[in-house]
């Protein structure tokens, strides 16, 4: 219970009255902490066994975490401009962009991925590239899979 508050405070911009209200309803299999987890706290989350996110949590968590240590070293903390989005490209996709050699390709990516062309790249913005990658990245293995008749 004490877990579940404090997940949810901080995210829903709750006071702790209204917390309290969200974790009468804790269920015993953990269900409860683990939406609670879902508000992606800094370094707050219990780490008891019991409470271990699963390894989809882990991933939505760590896009989070990548998407705000590059979004916060300039400008709009909560928004990646071209340099802020260079350098996560090429620290955190190095074998995507290793294989490019378009030197124009961070301006393309930018224009790209800049939907609502504010020359910043935001998190939903992020995201979809991500799942576009992943989606290629995908394709590529469930051809591989096939070629090898599996
Ligand atoms: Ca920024």
């Amino acid at each position: 219970m004490e877990i579940g508050m404090e997940g949810v405070q901080p995210a829903c911009g709750m006071g702790s009255k209204e917390g309290v209200v969200v974790t009468e309803t804790t269920s015993p299999d953990s269900g409860e902490e683990r939406t609670c987890r879902m508000t992606f706290q800094d370094g707050t989350r219990s780490q008891s066994a019991a409470d271990m996110p699963t390894q989809l949590e882990m991933a939505m968590d760590t896009m989070i975490r990548i998407f705000h240590h590059y979004s916060c070293k300039e400008g709009d903390r909560f928004k990646l401009n071209k340099g802020e989005l260079k350098l996560l490209l090429q620290r955190e996709l190095t074998e995507f962009l290793s294989c490019q050699k378009d030197p124009q390709l961070v301006d393309k990516i930018m224009q790209d991925l800049d939907a609502n062309k504010d020359n910043e790249v935001d998190f939903n913005e992020f995201v979809v590239m991500v799942a576009a990658l992943t989606v290629a990245c995908n394709d590529y293995f469930v051809e591989q899979l096939k070629k090898k008749g599996k």
